[in-house]
């Protein structure tokens, strides 16, 4: 399958008509100082006006998949029990409009704007809220469940704990470490929880998580960078693969939090918790942008050994780019964890190209596209179970605590007049989609 991939609090605006109760990223928008230029997402790409129009470039580029996720304080009333219709209305409309032009959606219920009032009752760092989330996903499931087919429950859940509740630079903004793990835990459960839930009102369905994965690379042979890459990586990827696919928790990272004195233990993950957390899905989303080159913090820069890995060119969020690195993960967590099926669920990079005589020619998009969907062709001749490619994104948009200073879109959009302008790499993607759907 081929398709893009969005979020609704990034391109949709209009953020408080139709029923919708204020989101955490309404309320964090709204503080100082949190969002590059102070920007917001009242208006974004208007897409809650014109998506009929950006559906017209989905025709156009020829993908037969469209990854979008629903704003989960349209769908309930503040007791985050009773459904507001017209918000169900919404995306009854974009399913619709998706169908009728034969293009497969991917529905993603958790793409971070939960309702504020879900947050104030403790939200994900609340054990008991889950179930707010279960019913929240049962609403929509009851709605849709035989439109849709592609079930996404979480995106991303170590941005969401790590950045959301560790370093506070996304909503909510909290800054406390063991609580940013039990989120991660929490959002695992109800994940786990919600696939029962998902598969009784959706026949058909087929029903996966999205992580974000970047694998990380030593910068030198030294013992020191070794084992930093070791804990970067159960840190940032096997914290969330591991417990999925019915593993425990990583022991190594878990010893050194204890070790520095950071956390005591992680007494959140109780008895039969990771049976649920492992149920089974039908799908593993990837999201990839860039690995990660892991250097020791531990000993003086002076004593480490001098860097050997050379890092590419980076891209304007200093992502570096390297496509080897998509191929070689796609391999290695179809061997490991043996998903079933994979699905990139976002792959893309941040370039600002001017417009020169009516056109914008990105051809830095245009190389990135270009080769990582050749290491995702790699992969698949590698035998790995890939079903599809999303890139990141359809249009410019909200790109969260840097506002609109990063451009992922293959469709530019001036955020003064909501002119959208394909870009080359559009018209790059939809040769390239062409040619190995024949
Ligand atoms: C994420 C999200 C997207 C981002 C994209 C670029 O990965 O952070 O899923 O919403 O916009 O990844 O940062």
């Amino acid at each position: 399958m081929w398709g893009t991939a969005t979020s609704s609090f990034q391109i949709e605006g209009s953020n408080d008509i139709d029923g919708k109760i204020e989101s955490v990223w309404d309320e964090f928008c709204d503080r100082p100082n949190t969002i590059k230029n102070s920007d917001n997402a009242k208006i974004a790409c208007d897409h809650y006006n014109r998506f009929n129009q950006d559906f017209d470039f989905l025709d156009e580029l020829g993908v037969n998949s469209y990854r979008f996720s629903i704003s989960w304080p349209r769908i309930v009333k503040d007791d985050l029990k009773r459904k507001n219709q017209k918000g169900l209305d919404f995306y009854s409309r974009i399913i619709d409009n998706l169908l009728s032009r034969n293009i497969e959606p991917f529905l993603t219920l958790n793409h971070w704007d939960v309702p504020l009032i879900f947050h104030e009752k403790g939200g994900w760092g609340n054990r008991d809220c889950i179930e707010h989330f279960l019913d929240y996903s049962s609403i929509v499931t009851k709605e849709f469940g035989d439109k849709v087919k592609y079930w996404i429950t979480h995106n991303e859940p170590w941005v969401i704990a790590n950045l959301g509740y560790n370093n506070g630079t996304h909503a909510p903004g909290s800054s406390n470490f063991y609580k940013s793990l039990e989120v991660s835990h929490n959002l695992l459960l109800s994940h786990g929880k919600a696939i029962p839930i998902i598969k009784s009102n959706s026949n058909q369905s087929s029903v996966g998580i999205v992580l974000n994965l970047s694998p990380g690379m030593p910068a030198s042979k030294s013992s020191e960078d070794l084992k930093a890459t070791k804990l970067f990586n159960q840190y940032f990827n096997e914290w969330y693969l591991c417990p999925l696919y019915g593993k425990n928790y990583p022991k190594d990272i878990t010893a050194d939090w204890v070790q520095k004195g950071l956390i005591n233990s992680i007494d959140f993950n109780k008895e039969g918790d990771l049976e649920i957390i492992s149920r089974q899905t039908d799908f593993l989303g990837i999201n990839y942008y860039s690995r990660a080159i892991i250097r020791s913090e531990e000993i003086p820069e002076e004593e480490n050994l001098p860097i050997e890995l050379v890092a590419g060119d980076k891209t304007d969020f200093e992502w570096e780019v390297y496509p080897d690195g998509l191929r070689d993960l796609l391999i290695d967590v179809d061997q490991k964890y043996n998903p079933g099926s994979i699905f990139v669920t976002e792959n893309g990079c941040a370039y600002d190209y001017p417009k020169e005589d009516g056109a914008i020619n990105d051809i830095r998009r245009v190389k990135y596209l270009d080769s990582h969907i050749m290491a995702c062709k790699e992969a698949v001749q590698k035998g790995v179970c890939l079903d599809g490619y999303m890139h990141w994104s359809l249009l410019d948009n909200f790109e969260w605590a840097e506002g609109y200073s990063k451009k992922f879109g293959l469709v530019h959009i001036d955020f003064d007049t909501q002119e959208r302008t394909p870009k080359q790499s559009f018209w790059a993607y939809k040769n390239l989609i062409e040619k190995n759907l024949k």
